[in-house]
């Protein structure tokens, strides 16, 4: 059975300053993946029209998250670093798999159902379109894996059934030109153009929590400044946000199981772990029996460590917005080459002319 060539890709809206929740669930991770896999990490900038059209800084809040990526250790050179507007193959591929997703499947999307709110009449076109983008973005590059954070895990299951109905609605197409390649579905041997994803969602803070609220997503859009550390925050904001971090009375548990039913520990200790690359159980054996009052001053020491750094290496780039927007073109016009590639033979499959 041939294997696809293993592809990772992933990319960030530009909406808004990034936090702990997108660097902990996606950024680091996408740092870890390059050194053994050939990565594309894409600015998704189109996805930021979805919820609000117009955007004021729309071109800063692209080059940030580009300097995000760079200050946290990508490099731009060995792998693809480029903002999705650039590669409009991306657009042309989300709508053939507009006509391949079926309405019951976006109407499952819970993200879209939290996003839409109430009055999901007003709510854009592009807000419900949005997983068969991001599907495009991915299948573009006929990618193989996607480090997300868990709260994309759906839209990652959309894209795999997206892919499973393109190869086999175009099955005779496919198999004639030589296109795809046989994959296994389950024990089902099954010819295919486009991979099943795999998304990549383990470590052990796959879901940062707001620090107001441990049962909510840390999130760009939370209101409150204080439910979210913010990669450009600076010693005195850290410290201040994880002091201010919603806690229960009791000491910490030794065990993880111990952490059941207590949202804002298990969020604290999960942070703590992934940024010290260590895992729960590792924490809870130093931590174990202590109060909050003995374990915030050292989660508060350990992200202004590792997150001091990524914060002025930001602020260095984004001083140069010459030197960013050419990692961007530079990115781009690699990237659409091998976007091309995949839209030549999608063309083909589907039978347009050219
Ligand atoms: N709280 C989180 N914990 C772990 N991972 C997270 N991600 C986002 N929030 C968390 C991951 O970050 C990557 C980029 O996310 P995005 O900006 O493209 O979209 P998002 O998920 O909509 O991010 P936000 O911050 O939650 O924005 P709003 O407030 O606009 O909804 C993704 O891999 C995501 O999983």
């Amino acid at each position: 059975m041939t294997e696809f060539k293993p592809l990772v890709f992933s990319g960030v809206q530009p909406t808004g300053n990034l936090h702990l929740g997108n660097y902990l669930g996606a950024i680091r991770k996408f740092v870890a993946l390059q050194e053994n896999n050939d990565c594309i990490y894409c600015v998704v900038d189109m996805h930021a029209l979805t919820a609000q059209l117009v955007h004021e800084d729309m071109a800063t809040q692209i080059r940030s998250i580009t300097a995000a990526f760079l200050a946290a250790g990508i490099d731009p050179e060995k792998h693809i670093v480029f903002n999705q507007s650039q590669v409009p193959q991306h657009a042309e591929l989300a709508w053939i798999f507009n006509c391949v997703a079926r309405i019951g499947w976006m109407n499952r999307m819970t993200q879209f159902k939290d996003k839409a709110g109430k009055d999901r009449e007003q709510a854009s076109l592009g807000l419900y379109a949005y997983p068969s983008l991001m599907a495009a973005d991915i299948l573009v590059y006929r990618a193989t894996h996607v480090p997300v954070g868990d709260d994309q895990k759906q839209h990652l299951e959309l894209a795999r059934d997206i892919a499973m109905k393109f190869n086999m609605d175009f099955h005779d197409k496919i198999v004639p030109t030589g296109l795809g390649i046989d994959i296994k579905v389950g024990e089902e041997p099954v010819h295919a153009y486009f991979p099943m994803v795999e998304p990549l969602i383990d470590g052990p803070a796959p879901r940062v929590m707001s620090l107001k609220d441990g049962t909510k997503k840390m999130s760009k859009s939370d209101p409150s400044d204080l439910s979210r550390i913010n990669l450009m925050d600076d010693q005195d904001a850290i410290s201040k946000k994880i002091r201010k971090a919603k806690t229960d009375p009791d000491a910490l548990p030794s065990e993880v199981d111990g952490l059941k039913g207590r949202p804002e520990a298990d969020n604290l200790v999960g942070i703590f772990a992934a940024l010290a690359d260590r895992s729960k159980e590792d924490v809870l054996i130093e931590f174990g029996g202590q109060q909050f009052s003995v374990f915030k001053p050292a989660l508060i020491d350990l992200a202004v460590n590792v997150l001091a750094p990524i914060n002025a290496e930001m602020r260095r780039l984004m001083e140069d917005p010459g030197h960013i927007d050419a990692v961007l073109r530079d990115g781009s016009a690699r990237a659409r080459v091998r976007a091309e590639k995949t839209m030549n033979e999608v063309r083909d499959i589907i039978g347009f002319v050219r």
